[in-house]
């Protein structure tokens, strides 16, 4: 496994180091005994949906380890982003980082609303609150901010910001679930958070997600939107959708949920090897999350700089590919490149310059329960050995015609 010289890595013909894919976002499984006992409960009792026992079993466990007065269990995260944008009655322009997965953008889009894109501070990868006010103007209605990799963005600029303009705030928190920001829960900041439950996050109901907010009168229309928009048989007072969720994907939470912090410390355990064989690589470095708050560590997120490393991100990738180390470049190239909004949008072609550098930069790399820390080493051992012999292999991937995924 052990790579001595360039032949034998698999990009030029070696042997994969590994014999099987790894991949980023490869599921946590929660207990299964517990699982399976839920589902014959679940069959038994013929309550397959429509909120459940185990749908409000799960909101309140959530709620209360939030800190929360409300959870609302949804069908995924996407959806309840467009049912808090809708209940806040959020219309015209949204400011949004353009460094993010493209359905914070898309939540926005899909109702009418123009997501206007603001660049990012590079030193978190979250939304840059200096360049937030240059952004507004009187068809603004609202911020939605993004915890990228479950680092909290600034909370505290977002709020000073929001009240200043009098707009809505809301957090897409997608990756934040079990992190905190000065000492207090993710998902009591803002009019409401957004958490996704899907399948490759840290905690999942295969798909799901969930609005937590301290607000009553939000969350009792956010309750009534998700289902219909029904305040009692044949009674509909809002216009809703179906954003509910089930029995069994509610099953999949509860089980996850007893191990959660199992979850967190193989992450933790993950991240420690990762930074440790990963130290005086020049050209690479690793973000840090923060020791002194709650922290998922769900995300080993790299930074490649190519003028040093002598290999650019792409053949690297490329590289690692090969070995069946499935690295991926989120959130590459950034929404505002995406096709939607780089033509036929209002605002096409503007330039991001922090977003657009970071995107050629980033890898991420795989983690959670699925992989070992002896995968961990083996995937180090490639990323120095590609880094010592940059230049070199550089040249022979060059020859072959290959410039990355
Ligand atoms: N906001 C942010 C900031 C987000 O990151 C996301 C979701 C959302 C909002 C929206 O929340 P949801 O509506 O999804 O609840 C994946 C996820 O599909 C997506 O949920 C996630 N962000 C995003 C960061 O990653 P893809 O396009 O990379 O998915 P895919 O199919 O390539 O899966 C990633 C890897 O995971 C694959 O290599 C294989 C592995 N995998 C995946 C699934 C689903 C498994 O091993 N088993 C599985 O069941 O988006």
């Amino acid at each position: 496994m052990i790579k001595t010289t360039l032949n034998d890595l698999a990009i030029l013909d070696g042997t994969p180091a590994f014999p099987e894919r790894l991949h980023v976002g490869r599921p946590n499984i929660g207990n299964r005994e517990t699982f399976l006992r839920y589902i014959n409960n679940i069959l038994d009792s013929r309550l397959l949906t429509n909120n459940g026992p185990l749908v409000q079993e799960l909101e309140k466990r959530i709620a209360d380890m939030v800190g929360a007065k409300h959870c609302i269990a949804m069908c995924n995260g996407t959806t309840a982003l467009e049912t808090v944008g809708r209940a806040l009655e959020l219309k015209d322009e949204v400011l949004v980082p353009s460094f993010t997965f493209i359905a914070t953008a898309h939540s926005l889009q899909w109702q009418g609303i123009t997501p206007v894109f603001c660049d990012i501070d590079p030193a978190t990868h979250n939304i840059d609150t200096k360049k937030i006010e240059a952004l507004i103007t009187p068809r603004t209605t609202g911020i939605l901010g993004v915890h990228v990799w479950g680092r909290p963005c600034d909370i505290e600029a977002l709020v000073e910001i929001a009240k200043k303009h009098r707009l809505k705030l809301f957090f897409d928190a997608a990756h934040a679930f079990s992190c905190s920001y000065k000492g207090r829960m993710i998902g009591n900041f803002g009019d409401a958070e957004v958490f996704s439950f899907h399948a490759t996050k840290i905690f999942n109901t295969f798909e799901g997600g969930a609005v937590v907010t301290n607000n009553d009168d939000l969350a009792k229309k956010i309750r009534l939107m998700k289902n219909f928009g029904f305040m009692g048989y044949d009674n509909v007072g809002y216009i809703g959708i179906n954003g509910k969720m089930s029995e069994v994907h509610a099953a999949m939470g509860l089980s996850g949920l007893e191990i959660l912090n199992d979850f967190i410390a193989v992450n933790k355990r993950n991240y420690e090897r990762y930074r440790q064989e990963l130290k005086g690589i020049p050209g690479i470095s690793m973000i840090s999350y923060n020791e002194r708050e709650k922290c998922n560590y769900h995300y080993i997120v790299l930074e490649i700089d190519d003028a040093v490393t002598h290999i650019s991100r792409d053949r690297l990738l490329e590289t690692l590919w090969a070995e069946n180390v499935l690295a991926r470049c989120y959130f590459y190239p950034g929404c505002h490149k995406q096709v939607p909004y780089a033509f036929g949008y209002s605002r096409a072609g503007i330039k991001l310059s922090e977003t657009e550098r970071l995107g050629q930069r980033i890898l991420i790399f795989p983690t959670g329960t699925a992989i070992s820390t002896d995968d961990i080493s083996g995937i180090c051992q490639i990323v120095k050995f590609a880094v010592e012999h940059g230049p070199e292999l550089s040249k022979r991937l060059i020859a072959l015609g290959r410039n990355g995924i």
